[in-house]
Formats: C-alpha cells, sequence, structure tokens
C-alpha cells in the first residue's frame, strides 16, 4: 500500500487549533503538521511575498509524502489558495490537492447544504450581514468578501483588522488586557455597519479562537460565531468521504510537527493552542 498522508500547513503554531480539530474528526490518519516560524508573522508581509512563502511550504509537504494539504493559515489561504489551485499546482503537483481554512467558511456562510447540520437551527437563513476579523493581510486581499460574493452576491460583508490581537496572544495577555483591546475592534466594525444588524461573525485568524469568549462578550447577543477549527474539520471529512483515493491503509498512523523555526522554542509555546505536547522537529532545508 501506498502512503496517505495529509499536510497541515501555518505560518506558525496557530493553525494547531485547527489540527487538533482534524485529528478529533480522524484519530487514526496520519498527518504531517509545518509551522513557517522562521518567517512568521505572514499577516503584516506583502502578497508576493506571502505566496512565495507560502508556495515554498506546499513544497516541503509534497516533498514529504502529502497527497494532500490543508492550509490553516487565513492569511496564506487568503492571498494564496486560488493561485496555487490555478496557477501552480496542475503542473507542478498533478494529482495531489491544497485546500484552505477560507472555502469551509465561506460555505458556512453562503449555507452550502451539507453545511446545514453544523450551524444553530435558529440560523438557517443565510447571513445578510457578515462581519470579518482577520489579519492586515487578509483583509487587504479582500478574499473573505470576494468569495461570499460569488456565492451570495446579497450578503453584506464588513472587514475588520485586529493587529494588536496576536502580539497579546502570542505573549499569553491576561483577558484583563485582551478584552479592551477585543471591544474595540468590535466596536469600529460596528460603527461601519452603520445601524444595520450583525448576524455572523468569521473570526478568520488561527489565534482568535483562542479569545473566542471575548468576541462573544463584546458582540450584541445572538450574533453567530463561526468555529474554523470545527468548519474546517467537517469540510476535510466531506472531502475525504468523497475522495476514497485519500483513505489511509489500516494501521498507518502518527502524528509529526515540523518548523522552520527553533525546535525547542516552538514545542514550548505550541502545546497551549494543540491542548497536548507538540514535539516539533526543526525541517532540515
Ligand atoms: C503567527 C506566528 C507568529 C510567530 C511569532 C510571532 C508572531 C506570530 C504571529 C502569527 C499570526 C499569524 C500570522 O502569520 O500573521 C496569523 C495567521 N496564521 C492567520 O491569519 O491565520
Amino acid at each position: 500500500g501506498f502512503s496517505v498522508l495529509i499536510g497541515v500547513f501555518d505560518s506558525g503554531h496557530g493553525g494547531l487549533t485547527v489540527l487538533r480539530a482534524l485529528v478529533d474528526a480522524a484519530p487514526t490518519r496520519p498527518f504531517v503538521y509545518l509551522g513557517d516560524h522562521g518567517a512568521a508573522p505572514y499577516g503584516p508581509r506583502d502578497e508576493e511575498d506571502i505566496h512565495r512563502l507560502t508556495l515554498r511550504g506546499m513544497e516541503h509537504l509534497f516533498d514529504q509524502g502529502c497527497r494532500l494539504v490543508v492550509i490553516a493559515c487565513n492569511t496564506a489561504a487568503a492571498v494564496s489558495l486560488r493561485r496555487l489551485q490555478q496557477e501552480w499546482l496542475p503542473t507542478a503537483y498533478p494529482g495531489r490537492n491544497v485546500l484552505g481554512v477560507l472555502v469551509p467558511m465561506v460555505e458556512a456562510i453562503t449555507r452550502v447544504p451539507w453545511m446545514i447540520d453544523t450551524v444553530p437551527p435558529d440560523h438557517l437563513a443565510e447571513p445578510r450581514t457578515v462581519g470579518v476579523f482577520a489579519t492586515l493581510a487578509t483583509v487587504k486581499s479582500g478574499s473573505f468578501p470576494r468569495e461570499i460574493g460569488k456565492r451570495a452576491p446579497s450578503v453584506r460583508v464588513v472587514q475588520q483588522a485586529c493587529p494588536d490581537l496576536v502580539p497579546l496572544i502570542e505573549r499569553g495577555a491576561p483577558d484583563s488586557e485582551l478584552a479592551p483591546a477585543v471591544a474595540g475592534y468590535v466596536a469600529a466594525l460596528i460603527d461601519r455597519l452603520e445601524g444595520q444588524s450583525l448576524d455572523t461573525v468569521v473570526l478568520g485568524c488561527t489565534h482568535y479562537p483562542l479569545v473566542a469568549h471575548l468576541f462573544s462578550a463584546a458582540l450584541p447577543p445572538g450574533v453567530e460565531i463561526l468555529s474554523q477549527p470545527l468548519l474546517s474539520a467537517r469540510s476535510l471529512e466531506q472531502y475525504l468521504d468523497r475522495h476514497p483515493e485519500y483513505r489511509p491503509e489500516p494501521g498507518e498512523t502518527g502524528l509529526r510537527f515540523f518548523t522552520t523555526g527553533s525546535a525547542p522554542l516552538v514545542s514550548e509555546l505550541a502545546g497551549r493552542f494543540f491542548g497536548h505536547p507538540t514535539p516539533f522537529e526543526r525541517l532540515s532545508p
């Protein structure tokens, strides 16, 4: 038999929140995680830079034997996913595929039928107004409004970049420091709605699930908060069901963690995002 490894790519360790959900959904499947700590953060970089780094990450994972890679980083997916799928993959790695966290979010918002059972029943109607919180690069790329607009042109999308949040989360700031920052971004987004009510928000950055409770406290009651790790896991499950060629051989399991940064440092930091120890190995260039 052949090995059907699935790769998970992120700019750092935030994507471990997504890997956690993928492993919970498919505990017997082998995954390889790659965090590009040597180049993180991606959020403040320009598009060419992000595309070049994301492409290099894909090459590393495909060369490790991955048949399928999930881009867990919103910034990388927002800037690069369509370009990789359309311009690069078919000629560079025919027969392999790249999925990105952005797509399940857009499908959930626009109520693609298989997503219906993943949203609360009182929210079944397509939302009218969606708020997106993300990094600067994700907001600038316009990918969320563009992809939502393709499927559901009547949905209004309002974006808010939250550049202070990742540094605060990274250094483990207490809620007393994080809450005012989150509240400020929520207020800024609501200001730009001009009185229209908000139905759904997307936490469009790997780090924001860690402060979902603060978003929930700062948002008006009744606003649906979409969970990226959960939606990504459902989406991958659906994808794997439709693609039996990705079925692993029985007994084929395992989980490996690679970083382009310092393995001891990253192993120390990353456990908090995964909920289990994460013994990172340095990716040999
Ligand atoms: C990721 C890794 C970091 C490592 C060291 C310092 C700061 C970091 C910040 C981030 C956040 C990350 C990014 O690259 O900007 C957010 C990205 N994964 C996303 O948009 O989902």
